[in-house]
């Protein structure tokens, strides 16, 4: 048996590399029966077939077994990442704040760390996008804000990026492979254009891509989502994932406060001191409430 990585999976099979060899996986029928997915990022041990002739593009093998995961999403399907880079656009696609709330909730929930990424700032020179800045700083992220097409600010990414394994997630259309191709002169990822219509992607990614970095370190293209559920997230766990709320914790008057309805609690108090944002308290509380409700169907 080989061990190896996952670097990309298409129409059912999976490609593994060792070594600097790829081969071409298919996954043991017991993993669909324990409802459990290889994912792009996992390391696998794999059993190799007899290889028949030596002009075949990929040697063969079948994975066998699933190595412990640091962590996993779902969305993007990914596993064992440091860190994510959330991409948005401040002009088209539009930037969806919710789905970013979402997507940090699961981020924050997997132990990876976050940054936001604000691309296409050569469309928009009023700088609208600032607020969002400002309101994600405050909470504690870090917001870097550049163009992809015009190379504006991308030289921030590289030190971040060094010997570390990056998801690149977000809609459709906000430049995520754009980003890559400046990042990485040797890759050729395909780009799409965003819709005069609808102003929207055009799905242009298919498959998520494990692709080494000449300076050391990993990135994984993926394809563009547009909604992102919070199930088997429970409600009590929530606030955990809010990362202003923490240096509040266990300091409201009841111990297991979750900062919704409780008296004498300081997430509040902070909450009318401008000091945690009015936004993403009401984000919290609209997800608390839908978890609350989707336990009791
Ligand atoms: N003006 C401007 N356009 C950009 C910038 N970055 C990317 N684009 C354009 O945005 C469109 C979408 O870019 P992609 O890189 O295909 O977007 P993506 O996020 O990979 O999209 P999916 O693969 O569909 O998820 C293309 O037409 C790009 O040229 C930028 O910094 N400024
Ligand atoms: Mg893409
Ligand atoms: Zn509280």
């Amino acid at each position: 048996m080989v061990q190896g990585t996952i670097i990309k999976g298409i129409a059912g099979f999976y490609y593994v590399e060792s070594d600097q060899i790829i081969y071409e996986c298919k996954a043991r029928g017991k993993f669909r029966k324990a409802n459990m997915t290889p994912l792009i990022g996992d390391r696998v041990m794999i059993s190799l077939k007899q290889e028949e002739n030596s002009t075949d593009r990929f040697l063969e093998g079948t994975i066998e077994e699933i190595l412990p995961r640091t962590n996993s999403l779902i969305r993007p399907p990914v596993s064992n990442v440091d860190q994510a880079m959330v991409v948005f656009s401040v002009t088209y696609p539009q930037i969806h704040l919710d789905l970013l709330d979402r997507f940090l909730i699961h981020i924050e929930r997997e132990h990876i760390k976050p940054y936001i990424v604000l691309n296409k700032i050569d469309e928009d020179n009023s700088e609208s996008y600032q607020y969002i800045v400002d309101r994600y700083i405050k909470v504690g992220y870090e917001v870097i804000c550049l163009s992809a097409r015009e190379k504006l600010n991308t030289d921030i990414l590289m030190p971040k990026l060094k010997d570390k394994t990056t998801v690149f997630a977000g809609p459709s259309g906000v430049g995520k492979s754009t980003l890559l191709n400046t990042i990485e002169e040797s890759f050729t990822l395909e780009t799409g254009e965003v819709s005069e219509k609808i102003k929207r992607g055009k799905h242009t990614t298919r498959h998520v891509e494990l692709m080494p970095l000449t300076g050391g370190g990993f990135v994984l293209d993926t394809p563009g989502f547009t909604s992102l559920q919070l199930d088997g997230i429970e409600a009590e766990d929530l606030k955990h994932y809010f990362i202003e709320f923490k240096e509040y914790e266990g300091t409201c008057k009841f111990s297991g406060c979750t900062h919704t309805h409780e008296p004498d609690c300081n997430v509040k108090a902070a909450l009318e001191a401008g000091e945690i944002s009015k936004e993403r308290y009401n984000s919290y509380m609209t997800y608390y409430k839908q978890l609350k409700d989707t336990r009791r169907w």
